[in-house]
């Protein structure tokens, strides 16, 4: 169980009518910006999860190395803008003076699993990290600031929102299962996240 400070679980924050009108802006994001199959440093090996990205930065991992950059790694174009919905969610929670300028979107397919990391490449980490996840449930934990240390493990819904700040910004955490077909939300099953997040300091 994770003693640092910082992190809220919001279950439910999202309606269901406020979580359909969400998904179809993920549909029109996808359209735009494809979801593409990053790759593990050095390894090259693939993640599980598929990813794309809104808002003027866009997180990326390839051979390569993790990077924000402003264009897709596939399409070479911009990434779509952040929908009102999320910008507003940001402004609401995020109690941060400044607005987000990246959303990673994470598609899980039933199956599919994030191995225990920390968020790391955001230059600007005073600010809060803001997930909404949509579609199937999800076993997440969260451990301290070493991956040895004892972690918390809890289940987010469609819906919920979990806002990661303080000193849990810098937690390891992970995704270890989805529970299939434990959502109708998504037609296609599994799960969508969507994380908020400054990168650079304004
Ligand atoms: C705890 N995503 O995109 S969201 C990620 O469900 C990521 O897709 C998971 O980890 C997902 O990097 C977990 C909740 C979350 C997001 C950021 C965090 C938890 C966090 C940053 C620090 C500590
Ligand atoms: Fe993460």
């Amino acid at each position: 169980m994770t003693h640092l400070e910082g992190w809220h679980h919001l279950p439910g924050h999202l309606s269901p009518d406020q979580q359909r009108a969400l998904l179809a802006d993920v549909q029109s994001v996808i359209g735009a910006a494809p979801l593409f199959c990053p790759a593990m440093p050095r390894t090259a090996k693939p993640f599980s999860v598929r990813m794309t990205n809104c808002g003027p930065l866009g997180w990326v991992s390839d051979a390569g190395g993790y990077r924000y950059q402003t264009a897709h790694p596939v399409t070479g174009r911009r990434w779509p803008p952040i929908p009102r919905l999320l910008a507003r969610l940001w402004q609401d929670l995020a109690g941060f003076p400044a607005g987000p300028e990246a959303c990673l979107v994470n598609y899980y397919a039933p199956g599919s699993k994030l191995g225990s990391h920390r968020d790391a490449d955001e230059e600007e980490t005073n600010a809060p990290v803001l997930s909404v996840s949509l579609g199937d449930d999800a076993t997440f934990h969260i451990g301290g600031l070493r991956r040895s240390d004892p972690k918390l493990r809890l289940i987010l819904r469609s819906g919920d929102v979990f806002v990661l700040g303080g000193a849990a910004r810098l937690a390891y955490h992970g995704i270890d299962r989805i529970a299939p077909g434990s959502s109708d939300l998504l037609a296609q099953g599994g799960r969508f996240n969507l994380t908020l997040r400054r990168v650079t300091r304004p």
